[in-house]
């Protein structure tokens, strides 16, 4: 069986969705059909949900910060976790950018993360812009912060229609440039700018490798695609584990 990275002096940057969580029981996008008390998610996770119903909105992020506080990493998280700590110990570079926000990736021990998408355990002022952890799990309105104007906070995440947080995509394409394999796991592939990575990879012709549990809306765009469930394949297949202290 050929692993996906075979030595582990290499420059690796993986990319991860909804799909990477489902099996620590957080509902994927699609898997809700796109759905949550039967608003369509692009109608609240939005700048202009959050100023027609604050509230609702900030139920909905109350709601997931909750759900993803009481799941636990699964051994997909624990696998790119592992491999990490493969690549870096043998002097190779190693990037997880992911899109997820439950935060799952760095409790499974993932070191460099970017989550481009943000995270649900951290709220942002609306009036001065500061940004701070926020684990809080019991206030129902979204309060207001102890800055001078008494801004509503909000969840410090990507809403569709925002661009990303300044600087994030130009360290993501820095690191698509140098790496030597774009790896792109549980994600259907159709949000941008992150589904566009690939795109970015392919034409820097970096080896593409996907892994998700059915083909994504641009598999022809990767070079390798495994048909699977990250918590079963990953373990298996990501990188040599068992002879890892070997490998040069
Ligand atoms: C931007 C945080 C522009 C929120 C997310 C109209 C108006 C405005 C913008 C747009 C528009 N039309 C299109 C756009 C662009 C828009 C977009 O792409 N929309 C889509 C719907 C077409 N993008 C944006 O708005 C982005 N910003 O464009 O800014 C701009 C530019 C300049 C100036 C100003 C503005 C921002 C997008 C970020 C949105 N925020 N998340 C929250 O979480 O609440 S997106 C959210 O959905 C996720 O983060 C992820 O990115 C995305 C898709 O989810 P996936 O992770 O892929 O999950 P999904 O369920 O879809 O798929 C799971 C996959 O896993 C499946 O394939 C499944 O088979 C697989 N799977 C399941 N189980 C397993 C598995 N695989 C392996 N193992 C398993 N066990």
């Amino acid at each position: 069986m050929n692993w996906i990275v075979e030595k582990p002096k290499q420059r690796i940057v993986v990319m991860t969705g909804a799909g990477i969580s489902a099996e620590s029981g957080i509902q994927t996008f699609r898997g809700a059909n796109g759905l949550w008390e039967n608003h369509r998610i692009e109608e609240v996770a939005s700048p202009a949900a959050f100023s027609r119903d604050p509230v609702l909105v900030w139920n909905f992020y109350l709601q997931r910060r909750r759900q993803a506080l009481s799941c636990r990493p699964n051994a997909g998280h624990l696998a790119v976790a592992e491999l990490e700590k493969w690549i870096v110990s043998a002097g190779g570079d190693f990037l997880l950018v992911t899109q997820n926000v439950d935060g799952l990736h760095s409790r499974a021990g993932s070191g460099n993360v970017i989550e481009m998408h943000g995270s649900l355990m951290t709220s942002r002022c609306t009036a001065c812009g500061q940004i701070f952890p926020d684990k809080r799990t019991d206030l129902e309105l979204p309060p207001r912060h102890n800055c001078p104007e008494k801004g509503l906070l909000r969840p410090h995440i990507v809403w569709f229609g925002e661009s990303l947080f300044p600087g994030d995509m130009e360290r993501i394409e820095c690191a698509i440039e140098k790496c030597d394999m774009f790896i792109v796991i549980g994600t259907s592939g159709i949000v941008y700018p992150a589904a566009g990575l690939v795109n970015f990879a392919n034409s820097l012709e970096k080896r593409t490798v996907c892994v998700n549990k059915e083909a994504p809306a641009n598999v022809e765009l990767f070079d390798t695609f495994i048909r699977g469930e990250a918590g079963k394949e990953l373990p298996q297949r990501l990188f040599p584990r068992k002879n890892r202290e070997g490998d040069g």
